[in-house]
């Protein structure tokens, strides 16, 4: 280490999958290089360990920009930040005074988790709109709409569904269902608990239609399955169960609500049609005697982890899946003891902090989910949705390219009358802005950062001060908030007074410790198991339900009254875009898009040292590449009736026939044809969410329909590029 570098603890607040430690070497006020935790628990992955390249990039956005070309080109002209701040409250102002403040759009989602700057679960941006008089803001859980529905609907009123990862080290059989944490991350120690769990020699299967680097690392056995059938599966095993007496009847009887209801489906008693494994085998690819064999494993290994992944859930019919691995976890009575899992969204309680910003949450304003962003501008009140949406504030997302239909929504973002995005970069979203604002990236910031559902937190030092003309997100709100005449009311604390305010939960002692050593750890005597205490004391602890039990049967689904898409017990409903889709005569393969290895959404999009971990390349089986006269590494065209996309074709085994993949969120990047040269995934992807009940944030529960993330449902066909060019 050279004299007078400094070392300091950080992590990284975007939305990534884990929570790890960067040392961040800093001399002269310069990154010079980026460490991680000796603790394999801490230890980060690739991504944070390239965020120097990140922060120093060339197209850092270096001051307020103002539109001079047209929406989507790009063009801007420099100004000053009193320009650009005095056009904003102005604007603000206007469509407040002209059409009301629920004209105006605060669309923020994930682009830092951190507990000061941040949007999550609410942040200062809503809470300047709620000064000024209120706001539509944007709603929905991307990640896990239909797990998080299915939980409150089964379990309750409860996040933790969860265990610590270290009590999979006490399960004898692990099923990685649609679960690739060695790409997701999903908790900084996943990878290091499953590489042991694997060195220990517990069983651990995958059902996944691809072949994942989980699979790969960690797996004896990998189950591919046709993509939004897992359900038929799920309850093909459930019927084997039942009918061979596996189930765990005392816990079923002590402890859940309706499975008599369930067993009725399962046995075909109201429709005929027992679900067998050989009623199964057709329509999820999955052979039934592996059905069967797998079923009697799960019933008989007690303990036994079902580790529901995000992937099948964001899926026309996700939340039945979760409902479904719910049902099966109770019937082999792997719900609260260890090693076990409720198969639920997987988060363990967190650090107690004090939220910034929370205790001046206003409810009651409007939304809309993010899966409906660009219909609900498009159509306003006339379309069903709550408010004529004037002004579009965005902070904190790429929404363009991370929700679902990217044309229709650079068609909406022509509509509104003015647009303001805070952001890091030049992205597709930030190309509609007519003021952009340049802020800090999470190095240029002081912050505190917790796992989330993980149990620890971290200090995040600020290594360099603010580049450029960057500013906070938190600056600007201040600045806005002084401009329009609320800015004593705004909460004007200090960045360290906010941190103090944030950490007042913990005692002295603990807050010293997590600056000092930047990692706030509680210890924990064992690790958490979700629901035990309901397990082990059903009288003193019954589920936070309606019924006080696990609700395999649900009253509160039924009173939907719509049994075709929210059955009150869980049921197999087939997905639209699905095989048997009329649409699937013109597009026949069915397309992932699921989470990238190189990225975090459409963030780090543009490193050169992680573009060299992988390639942005569509997956494809050889077998339906030689159908269409594909090679590897070729320029294909994928496309469907939303758009077409350009992308090099991968052929690989790795993925079963029928089906395709492409990760994530790259910057969509449309030539004068409409076809995506970025390649990007949300270009062939339907803006229709599953029909699990919206939630929102804070506890606020609403019954409308309508949020799961479904971009795991889609059509697609694919040609080679020079294959058209022929025909041409
Ligand atoms: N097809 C497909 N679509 C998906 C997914 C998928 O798997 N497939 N995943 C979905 C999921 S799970 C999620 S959570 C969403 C994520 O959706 P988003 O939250 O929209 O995506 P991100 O790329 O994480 O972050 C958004 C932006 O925040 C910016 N940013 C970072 N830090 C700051 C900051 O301090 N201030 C401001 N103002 N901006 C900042 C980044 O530059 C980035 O452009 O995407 C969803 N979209
Ligand atoms: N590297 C990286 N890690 C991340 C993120 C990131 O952007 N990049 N984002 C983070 C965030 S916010 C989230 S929410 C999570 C997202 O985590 P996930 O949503 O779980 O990630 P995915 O890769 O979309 O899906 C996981 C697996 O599900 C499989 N899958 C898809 N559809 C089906 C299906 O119908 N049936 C079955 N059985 N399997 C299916 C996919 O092939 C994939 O292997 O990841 C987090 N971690
Ligand atoms: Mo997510």
């Amino acid at each position: 280490m050279k004299e007078n570098t400094q070392i300091l603890s950080t992590t990284c607040a975007n939305n990534c999958g884990g929570k790890c430690i960067l040392k961040v070497h800093v001399r002269q006020g310069v990154i010079e290089r980026i460490e991680t935790a000796e603790d394999p628990k801490l230890r980060a992955c690739a991504r944070g360990r390239a965020y120097r390249q990140y922060v120093y990039h060339p197209d850092r956005l270096k001051h307020p920009l103002k539109r001079t070309g047209k929406r989507g080109e790009g063009k801007f002209e420099r100004i000053s930040w009193e320009e650009a701040l005095d056009t904003v409250a102005r604007e603000l102002l206007r469509v407040k005074e002209t059409y009301g403040p629920e004209a105006i759009f605060s669309a923020c989602y994930s682009g830092s988790l951190s507990s000061l700057h941040s949007a999550f679960p609410y942040g200062a941006q809503n809470r300047l709109f709620d000064l000024l008089g209120g706001k539509t803001f944007l709603a929905g859980n991307a990640s896990a709409g239909g797990g998080e529905a299915a939980g409150y609907y089964t379990y309750g009123e409860s996040y933790q569904t969860g265990n610590d990862r270290e009590d999979l080290l006490s399960s004898r059989l692990i099923l990685l269902w649609g679960w690739d944490p060695a790409v997701t991350v999903l908790g900084s120690s996943t990878r290091w608990i499953m590489t042991r769990a694997r060195e220990k020699g517990i069983r651990i299967v995958s059902i996944d239609p691809r072949y994942t680097d989980s699979a790969a690392a960690w797996a004896q056995e990998w189950i591919p399955i046709i993509p939004g059938t897992d359900t038929a599966m799920m309850v093909a095993m459930a019927y084997v169960i039942l009918t061979e007496g596996l189930q765990d009847q005392r816990f079923l009887d002590t402890y859940t609500l309706g499975f008599d209801r369930f067993a009725d489906y399962l046995l075909g008693r109201e429709d005929g049609t027992p679900k067998t494994p050989t009623w199964a085998e057709p329509i999820t690819g999955v052979k039934a005697e592996t059905i069967v064999r797998l079923a009697r494993e799960y019933a008989t290994a007690k303990p036994a982890a079902l580790q529901t992944g995000y992937g099948p859930q964001k899926t026309a019919r996700g939340d039945q899946f979760m409902r479904a691995g719910m049902a099966l976890a109770a019937m082999t009575g792997n719900i609260g003891i260890p090693g076990g899992s409720a198969a639920g969204n997987g988060a363990a309680p967190n650090v107690p902090l004090s939220p910034a910003f929370l205790d001046d949450f206003k409810p009651g304003s409007p939304y809309v989910s993010h899966m409906k962003w660009a219909d609900a501008l498009l159509e306003g009140r006339a379309g069903g949705y709550p408010s004529d949406i004037r002004l579009v504030y965005i902070s904190f997302s790429n929404l363009l390219v991370t929700f679902q239909n990217t044309a229709k929504g650079a068609r909406a973002l022509q509509k509104p009358e003015f647009i303001v995005v805070h952001e890091q970069f030049l992205t597709p979203t930030a190309r509609y802005a007519d003021i952009l604002l340049p802020v800090t990236t999470c190095l240029e910031r002081a912050d505190i950062c917790r796992a989330f559902g993980r149990g620890y937190a971290l200090f995040m030092h600020r290594a360099i001060g603010p580049l450029y003309e960057a500013r906070t997100d938190l600056e600007i709100f201040q600045e806005l908030a002084h401009r329009l005449g609320v800015g004593e009311r705004f909460n004007p604390r200090s960045e360290e007074e906010w941190l103090d305010h944030i950490l007042k939960p913990l005692k002295v002692e603990d807050r010293r410790r997590l600056r000092e050593e930047g990692l706030y750890r509680p210890p924990r005597p064992e690790p958490f198991v979700a629901f035990r205490e309901q397990i082990e004391d059903p009288v003193g602890h019954p589920f936070p339900t309606p019924s006080g039990k696990i609700e395999i049967y649900s009253q509160r689904l039924d009173d939907f009254n719509r049994p075709d898409t929210i059955p009150p017990i869980p049921q197999y409903l087939e997905t639209w875009e699905g095989r048997s889709d009329p649409k699937s005569q013109a597009y026949p393969l069915q397309l992932l898009t699921g989470a990238p290895k190189r990225q975090t959404h459409a963030t780090l999009h543009n490193l050169p040292w992680l573009q060299e971990l992988e390639d942005h390349a569509v997956w494809i089986n050889p077998m339906d590449a030689q159908k269409r006269g594909l090679k590897d590494g070729e320029p294909v065209l994928v496309y469907n009736d939303r758009g077409t996309i350009q992308v090099r074709a991968r052929l690989t085994e790795r993925i079963m026939p029928g089906v395709v993949s492409l990760e994530g969120c790259t910057w969509y990047d449309p030539d004068e044809e409409g076809i995506d040269r970025a390649g990007s995934a949300n270009v062939l992807t339907r803006d229709e969410p599953s029909s699990v009940p919206l939630f929102l944030p804070h506890g606020l529960r609403s019954p409308a329909i309508g949020s799961g993330p479904t971009n795991n449902t889609n059509l697609v066909e694919i040609i080679g590029l020079e294959e058209r060019e022929s025909h041409r």
